[in-house]
């Protein structure tokens, strides 16, 4: 089932999410929907908090690697600074410049299982990993910007935002 995703500057995105300690139905059916959510909004990653679920769960699809469900996930930073057009599913229809994510990391989480697993992911896979985890947080790619950038981007999103409004009441 195809969830909402809540928007930038929703407040549940600012919540911190807990850890998951049910490995069940329940959790399996949420994974389901953040999969099929993630795949029709044509977004690389998806944390739970996004469809206004505050458990520490992200789903992530990036180019070739596999699909990936990282439940309580941790990761250390191994790689070099990169820059990346950043964009993110909470904060639609804007890109920025970053500057903050490294380009290797290594990931631990658990499975469906609740069983632990590791990886190394790197370049953008290993980006959506630190975005993921962001959210997971209660952080946006927006935090790490300048104020300069940060205020830049924004502008664009609301008026984006107010066009994708004025749209909707014309139809
Ligand atoms: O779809 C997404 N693209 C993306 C591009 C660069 C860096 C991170 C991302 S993640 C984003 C999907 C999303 O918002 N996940 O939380
Ligand atoms: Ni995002």
């Amino acid at each position: 089932m195809i969830r909402e995703i809540l928007a930038h500057p929703d407040p549940r995105l600012r919540q911190v999410s807990r850890p998951v300690e049910r490995f069940d139905d329940e959790l399996r059916s949420l994974v389901d929907d953040m999969i099929d959510t993630m795949h029709d909004a044509e977004g690389i990653g998806l944390a739970a908090v996004q469809i206004g679920v505050h458990l520490r769960l992200a789903v992530m699809k990036v180019d070739e690697n596999p699909l990936r469900i990282m439940i309580n996930p941790e990761y250390e930073k191994l790689g070099e600074p990169m820059e990346l057009d950043e964009g993110c599913l909470s904060v639609p229809g804007v890109r920025e410049k970053t500057k903050s994510r490294v380009d290797r990391v290594h990931v631990r989480a658990l499975d469906l299982e609740g069983q632990p697993y590791e990886f190394e992911a790197n370049g953008l896979e290993a980006a959506c990993v630190q975005h993921e985890c962001d959210h997971i947080d209660g952080h946006l790619y927006v935090d790490c910007l300048s104020n300069v950038r940060r205020a830049r981007v924004l502008k664009r999103y609301r008026r984006e935002r107010e066009r994708a409004a004025e749209r909707e009441t014309r139809d």
